[in-house]
């Protein structure tokens, strides 16, 4: 069996209202739009993934928060609705998707050998989180992949927010590991925004743009912040500022998504692609793909 890889690594934010502005049939509301720069975004990720195979799509989710070690579905099918707890008005996605229950096997297998709390989630009635089916359904609608899908452990609560990056960063070696034995080609999603402070207050009708800007100008400066040192390969010290720049900006990276991405891809210093920058109810998002094969050159 030849040796697996990872084809893509992509920051692949997870905003309900962009699957809600896309009118999918899959989901119960209708909208007139609305965030294109983000969905044209993600029409430019799927198009950098169209030069290349793959097998799977491992995604790791803020929503699926477990408190008790690091979950992965570990059940072959999954069907029902996922809603969006905040804007259920916007998000009630009907799902029907496939899991690679060996794969998710493996890297709960990788990341016990290297010391970390870790289980199998084998409830077949489990509700996936709205992370998990946006960021995937916006990545490959036609969800004719399985995937494999990681929750948040929380450790920064009972711990610290340097243990839970130090975790992290073994979780995404354990995957890369888990990639490489499984002779698979995978797709990994950091399923998160950056700056994450939003309005309170939703405007009347929900995709009116003239409302949609970022809650405050500081958080915009700490996002330019972050996708420049993901533009310019500096990943290094990207992690090193993240515990900064999620207390100062409530950022979602808060639940290790991204650490994680960036470790399973060995710290990429070549330069990673922004497809879009936008934001959502005032967070700032970001659509960037790192492509290992800009390392092999
Ligand atoms: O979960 C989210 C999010 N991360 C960003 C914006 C709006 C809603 O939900
Ligand atoms: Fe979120």
């Amino acid at each position: 069996m030849s040796k697996g890889e990872i084809v893509l690594g992509a920051l692949a934010p997870h905003p309900p209202h962009l699957v809600y502005a896309e009118n999918p049939p899959q989901n119960e509301a209708t909208s007139e739009g609305g965030w294109e720069e983000l969905r044209w975004g993600y029409e430019r990720l799927r198009n950098s993934m169209s030069d290349r195979d793959y097998d799977v799509i491992i995604v790791h989710t803020p929503h699926w928060q477990t408190f008790t070690g690091t979950h992965l579905l570990g059940v072959e099918k999954f069907k029902s609705l996922s809603v969006d707890p905040v804007f259920p008005n916007l998000f009630r996605y009907n799902y029907d998707l496939k899991v690679d229950v060996e794969l998710a096997k493996s890297i709960h297998d990788e990341a016990v050998d290297a010391g970390l709390p870790m289980k199998m989630m084998e409830n077949p009635d489990f509700r996936i989180d709205y992370g998990t089916v946006t960021s995937c359904h916006l990545t490959n609608p036609t969800w004719d992949k399985p995937i494999v899908s990681i929750s948040s452990h929380r450790s920064k609560f009972y711990f610290n927010a340097e243990l839970m990056q130090a975790n992290m960063i073994k979780l995404g070696e354990a995957t890369r590991k888990a990639v490489e034995a499984s002779g698979k080609k995978a797709i990994l999603l950091s399923s998160n925004s950056l700056s994450h402070r939003h309005f309170t207050v939703e405007p009347e009708i929900p995709e009116d743009m003239s409302k949609e800007h970022v809650t405050n100008h500081h958080q915009y400066l700490w996002d330019m912040k972050m996708i420049n040192l993901m533009r310019e390969g500096k990943t290094k010290e990207m992690i090193d500022l993240m515990p900064d720049f999620t207390e100062q900006t409530i950022a979602e990276t808060e639940a290790g998504s991204l650490t994680w991405l960036i470790s399973a891809l060995g710290f990429p210093n070549y330069e990673a692609v922004v497809h879009a920058y936008g934001t959502v109810i005032g967070t700032g998002n970001a659509i960037v793909g790192w492509d290992p094969r800009k390392a092999k050159v």
